[in-house]
């Protein structure tokens, strides 16, 4: 179970990161409640919530996740796919530096978003999207190996056009127990064969980013079929509402690293 989270306050010009939802332009103030509501969460469930401060140099730099793939054997810091974000990894290296001795890093011309990095158990799902390419990928899931994990590659960068993803944990999770959820964007892939996969309604698509702790899943709020698929597989949810951070393209899962 995780003990910690890091998490990064949104900045005062968040609504300058990068986005292609087409939704409105978030309002600053709702979002650091909304982000406040999410680490009060994470501290209700036990987790000792570390806080770094806003960055103005980087407005996406609320979205911690992409920046490194932690776990209970190693840390990875990555190389973001977007330019404008490379540097946000710089706080994060001094952050995990604290709790990890040895950090591992993705190289170029490799690119890595955490946010296509889904661990299932022992297992790695990577995805390979816009942000994530086959060197960044690659390099992952051999440093994984290295650490006795395994890995698969999700290819997402050729999916119905209707339902894109930005990356692989947009449209999955692991609830736990050898269980996924996906969204229609995924569907029934080969690669999730092992594991008992949860479908997702198209309308419901957004929940798929969700974040399990033990018994307790904390979702998106507004998406009460999933919630109620979730109570009678008999989890606990935590409805929190993410409709700022769904705005610049983030989910639940995109504002801590969770280790
Ligand atoms: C971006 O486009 O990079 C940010 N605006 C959103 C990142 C969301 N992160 C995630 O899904 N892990």
């Amino acid at each position: 179970m995780f003990s910690r989270a890091i998490v990064c306050l949104p900045s005062s010009n968040f609504a300058e990161g990068l986005t292609t939802s087409g939704l409105p332009a978030p309002d600053y103030a709702l979002a650091v409640k909304q982000h406040e509501a999410y680490c009060q969460a994470l501290e209700e469930l036990g987790l000792n919530v570390i806080q770094l401060p806003a960055d103005d140099r980087y407005p996406d730099s609320t979205f911690v996740e992409d920046t490194a793939v932690v776990t209970d054997r190693g840390a990875v810091l990555t190389r973001p796919g977007a330019p404008s974000r490379r540097g946000e990894v710089d706080a994060i290296r001094s952050a995990l530096a604290e709790f990890y001795s040895d950090l591992h890093s993705i190289d170029g011309p490799g690119t890595l978003d955490a946010g296509d990095v889904c661990q299932a158990g022992d297992h790695f799902f990577i995805g390979l999207s816009d942000r994530t390419n086959e060197h960044g990928a690659t390099q992952l899931a051999n440093i994984m190996l290295a650490l006795g994990y395994t890995s698969t590659l999700v290819d997402i960068t050729r999916l119905n056009p209707t339902t894109p993803l930005l990356h692989l944990k947009s449209g999955l999770a692991y609830l736990g127990r050898k269980r996924l959820v996906v969204n229609d964007a995924l569907g029934d892939r080969d690669e999730f064969s092992d594991f008992e996969v949860i479908h997702l309604e198209n309308a419901e698509a957004y929940a798929a980013n969700c974040l399990t702790f033990d018994t307790s899943v904390l979702v998106a709020a507004g998406y009460p079929r999933y919630e109620s698929q979730l109570q009678q597989l008999g989890y606990r949810t935590i409805a929190l509402d993410m409709s700022e951070f769904q705005k610049m393209d983030g989910g639940l899962s995109c504002l801590s690293l969770r280790f």
